[in-house]
């Protein structure tokens, strides 16, 4: 039986673009789209009836084919079509977990282990101060969250070429390097634009735009005491808006709380370590305070 897809609509992360990838290998070539989890509660995120939706939340007009892994806030219908398990460590991971055993994946087995890994936050110091080759491909895409060609381009890659020949490819390594520039500058206003609050490390770049936005993992290495990291920014897409980035340092003893559903509370969502919010500008001070004070009651 042949489902109706048409086409492919994921999240830009690489858990996104591994999910087209498997999605590829199990229902031959489809157009892919591109959205933000963000999107949804913006009301930019709209799907046909024959798109598969993956690593996004449900769409209110349902869909072909949908598989997630994040926490939700709207219940997925029960349907046959419709797979959400809050338990797999990534999205393209269980889609994988699902199918090998109809479909020969077998080739994709080391790269399901990378995204596993990378999507669930298990990062080791060594990770972070010599990013292998998954890494690699995985900060290139952070470089331009809007360059969907050249997320295209990877999924096309990671379809027929290895992890390895992907991650050399002349872009990759362009964008990755720029990319690590960016972090290295963001680093040296880090100190600046952020203060500590407790165990969290508040970095608050609004009207900061010329600041790039920076890898949480690098404060944790600057800042070992901080327990968590609050990111905010202006929304580069809505003005009066402000984003919140909640993030959990992986490398301080663990605490209970689930920032995915901490940020969901401020109509965001996410993982237990990394979630994000949109608020509105005049809001900022009032949330700010709730979600430090969350984080400091964390044990
Ligand atoms: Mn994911």
């Amino acid at each position: 039986m042949s489902l109706p897809v048409k086409r492919i609509v994921t999240h830009t992360d690489f858990d996104g673009i591994c999910c087209a990838v498997m999605l590829h290998a199990i229902h031959g070539e489809l157009d892919v789209e591109f959205r933000e989890p963000y999107d949804s509660k913006a009301g930019r995120f709209l799907a046909e009836p024959t798109d598969a939706v993956t690593d996004l939340p449900f769409p209110a007009e349902g869909c072909a084919l949908y598989y997630d892994h994040h926490p939700q806030a709207v219940k997925v219908p029960d349907s046959s079509k419709y797979h959400l398990d809050v338990k797999q460590p990534s999205c393209a991971g269980y889609i994988y977990r699902l199918n090998k055993d109809d479909h020969d994946l077998s080739m994709f087995k080391p790269l399901i282990k990378e995204v596993d890994r990378i999507d669930s936050g298990k990062f080791s110091k060594d990770n972070i101060e010599n990013p292998g080759p998954v890494d690699q491909i995985s900060i290139a895409l952070l470089r331009n969250p809007e360059d969907f060609e050249f997320m295209r381009k990877i999924i096309k890659m990671l379809q027929s070429l290895s992890i390895e020949e992907t991650a050399s490819h002349p872009e990759v390594q362009r964008k990755f390097r720029e990319e690590q520039n960016e972090n290295k500058r963001f680093m040296e206003h880090a100190e600046e634009s952020s203060r500590m609050e407790g165990k969290v490390l508040v970095v608050d770049l609004c009207r900061k735009d010329e600041l790039p936005s920076g890898n949480p993992f690098e404060l944790y290495l600057k800042f070992p005491k901080a327990e968590f990291v609050l990111k905010i920014r202006d929304d580069p897409k809505a003005e009066g808006m402000v984003r919140m980035g909640l993030y959990k340092n992986v490398w301080t003893p663990k605490n209970k709380v689930h920032l995915g559903l901490l940020a969901q509370k401020h109509g965001g969502g996410g993982h237990k370590g990394a979630a994000g919010c949109g608020i509105k500008l005049e809001e900022k001070e009032q949330v700010l305070a709730e979600i430090i004070k969350a984080m400091n009651d964390a044990v």
